[in-house]
């Protein structure tokens, strides 16, 4: 574990060097952890990446010249060539932190995959996201503080995996939970054109962008009183509201025929915050057994998330999303039992039916 701490800091130490991280809590989250392991003078180069450039197209030509990139919470099972052809427009190498199945193969030999699950700290977690990783690097260090603890507690929430990492926020505060679920919920419900939206960037350069908050560790209250944080969490009522709501609806549908007589469902949800994910989430811990699909149509395609309840061992989701054409798709990626992708808005009903055709042979 020091071995990697060492990896990254050297890396990131380097002039020219920056993090690229998805932007929602679990990335958001991921690279402040990281650069709370840098010295505060040392702070590289950070870049938002948002669901719909997961193809990375774009960032290999923007980070040509650059030295090293830490690349955080971006699936890469979603976007193999991408990767490669980033990594190769790097002058040194990449780092990537991902807790997926699927590896891309022609990377540069200096490329490092760390799959957190695979180390000691890891064992037997089916998840561990980017984010909870590096915060358990920084705790190896010795220096978190309140600050961190809450944060990593706000990242599992929005990541949903909370439960999972419990034992890890045993000394903290009910209402310190309280609110870190509020904001990794709002964080992650965030709208697509209410002012939340700016917020997010305010968010990220709160935690992320100002030195001094680095160098002088924040004070919970602190991150809670700011005005960002304010922002972010007034949408957080607006945002469950409608994840229950749609939920509601998700789970009024009448089930597709199965071949083994498990429930799945099917629903088209519309909504002006970006809730899929969460709806799909909220809808499959209120089934006993079975299989949620969502759909929400968003500006670039159609987001699309599965989940499968707790007690089943298949389908695997993934497999259903990666068997289907790679022409339909912006991204896709995640995990047997939880995934998700972008699908291209003219392939949408494509899609649609062949989701109903895999799930009907489950
Ligand atoms: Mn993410």
């Amino acid at each position: 574990m020091k071995d990697i701490t060492r990896a990254i800091v050297g890396a990131l130490s380097e002039d020219g060097s920056a993090i690229a991280f998805h932007q929602d809590a679990d990335g958001i989250l991921a690279a402040y952890f990281a650069c709370r392991l840098l010295p505060a003078s040392g702070i590289p180069r950070l870049i938002p990446v948002e669901t719909e450039n997961f193809d990375l197209a774009d960032l290999s030509a923007y980070l040509s010249g650059t030295s090293n990139l830490l690349m955080l919470d971006i699936n890469i099972s979603s976007v193999e060539s991408g990767v490669a052809t980033l990594a190769h427009s790097l002058t040194g190498s990449l780092i990537v932190i991902d807790d997926h199945d699927q590896r891309p193969t022609d990377l540069p030999s200096a490329s490092i995959l760390i799959d957190p699950r695979s180390l000691p700290t890891g064992q037997d977690r089916e998840l561990f996201p980017p984010s909870l990783f590096l915060f358990s690097l920084l705790r190896e260090q010795g220096i978190t503080t309140a600050s961190d603890t809450y944060l990593a507690a706000v990242a599992a929430f929005g990541e949903g995996v909370f439960d999972r990492f419990r034992d890890w926020f045993l000394t903290v505060d009910r209402t310190v939970l309280d609110s870190a679920r509020s904001l990794g919920w709002s964080i992650n419900g965030y709208s697509r054109s209410s002012p939340s939206s700016d917020s997010i960037r305010d968010v990220i350069a709160t935690l992320l962008t100002r030195t001094a908050d680095l160098l002088l560790p924040l004070a919970v209250e602190a991150i809670q009183d700011s005005r960002a944080i304010k922002e972010v969490q007034a949408a957080d009522a607006r945002v469950s509201a409608e994840v229950n709501r749609l939920s509601d609806t998700v789970l009024r549908q009448a089930p597709i025929q199965t071949k083994s007589g498990v429930t799945a469902i099917i629903c088209r949800v519309q909504s002006n915050y970006r809730v899929a994910n969460l709806v799909a989430s909220n809808s499959r811990s209120r089934i006993v057994s079975g299989v949620v699909a969502v759909e929400q149509k968003g500006e670039k395609g159609t987001w699309v998330e599965l989940r499968r309840t707790r007690d089943l061992v298949e389908p695997n989701l993934l497999d259903v999303l990666l068997r289907m054409p790679s022409a339909w798709f912006i991204a896709r990626g995640g995990h047997p039992m939880a995934c998700g992708a972008t699908v291209k808005s003219e392939a949408t009903d494509k899609f649609s039916s062949a989701l109903v055709d895999a799930l009907a042979r489950i």
